[in-house]
């Protein structure tokens, strides 16, 4: 039996579902809120108290870059990986860069969609919220994110670290079809939710010097696993994050014209 842990707005989740859709992989979904992702069941399951987690037969699996990376090696259907070693060193770099991307986007939606209500609420609970993170870097990030919103030096260099990540994209993508070669792989797969975020954000301006990234972006959605993901069941945040985004934007452009 084959469990996907995961919340519907969250990134990394995204990554794995489009993973297990392009593979033509079943599985029994567990799709949580927030909340129940901080709750003593889930922690017992994960006690990182995020998601996704994959568990296979009893098998558990955290992190989405091996989470995807098993569902490839583990089941029938396309192959989402190169044979070749140099390919496949291209793809782990790609992995590695959606990993180290993660934070930077998580301070782009906190900051422009979940700040707004999380400063609405009593001191108490937005310290009952910081400190019911388990990793302290992502707590300490989210008080600077509360605390100082757009003021956080967390803020800048996030849009600088995606403007880096969407510029290696094009640079990519001017030589291949796909982020490594021919053919659509795992690489693609991870890079995919960190752009959605940026739309979903209102924040595709960030692209308007990547025309190529947004043609990739274009033959992504036009992928059946991108209708059974986020076609199927849209984000439930998206239109938070747009109404947020929307504002947002005029502040962002300044900052990156
Ligand atoms: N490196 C981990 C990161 C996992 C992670 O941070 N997941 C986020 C969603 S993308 C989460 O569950 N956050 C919990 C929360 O927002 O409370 C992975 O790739 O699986």
């Amino acid at each position: 039996m084959l469990e996907l842990y995961h919340f519907h707005g969250a990134t990394c989740g995204l990554k794995t579902r489009i993973a297990l859709a392009e593979k033509g992989v079943d599985y029994v979904e567990h799709a949580l809120t927030r909340a129940e992702v901080r709750s003593p069941k889930y922690r017992a399951i994960n006690p990182n108290a995020v998601v996704p987690t994959l568990i296979h037969d009893g098998n558990t699996i955290f992190e989405s870059s091996c989470i995807i990376n098993y569902i490839d090696d583990a089941f029938e259907g396309p192959a989402l990986k190169p044979s070749e070693p140099l390919v496949m060193a291209y793809l782990w770099w790609w992995l590695k860069r959606a990993d180290e991307c993660l934070p930077m986007i998580g301070t782009l939606t906190y900051t422009i969609s979940m700040r707004p209500k999380l400063i609405a609420m009593r001191p108490e609970e937005i310290e009952q919220h910081i400190q019911g993170i388990p990793n302290a870097a992502t707590r300490a990030r989210r008080r600077r994110i509360i605390e100082q919103g757009y003021e956080s030096s967390d803020f800048d260099q996030s849009i600088e670290g995606l403007l880096k990540m969407l510029s290696d994209m094009e640079n990519s993508l001017m030589k291949n079809e796909w982020l490594i070669g021919d053919n659509y792989t795992l690489s693609d797969t991870a890079m995919t939710p960190l752009v959605e975020r940026i739309y979903e954000l209102e924040c595709s301006g960030l692209l308007d010097k990547y025309g190529v990234v947004k043609d990739w972006y274009e033959r992504i959605q036009a992928r059946a696993s991108y209708e059974n993901c986020l076609g199927l069941t849209p984000n439930p945040e998206g239109p938070q994050h747009s109404e947020n985004g929307k504002k947002a934007w005029p502040y962002i452009k300044a900052l990156i014209d």
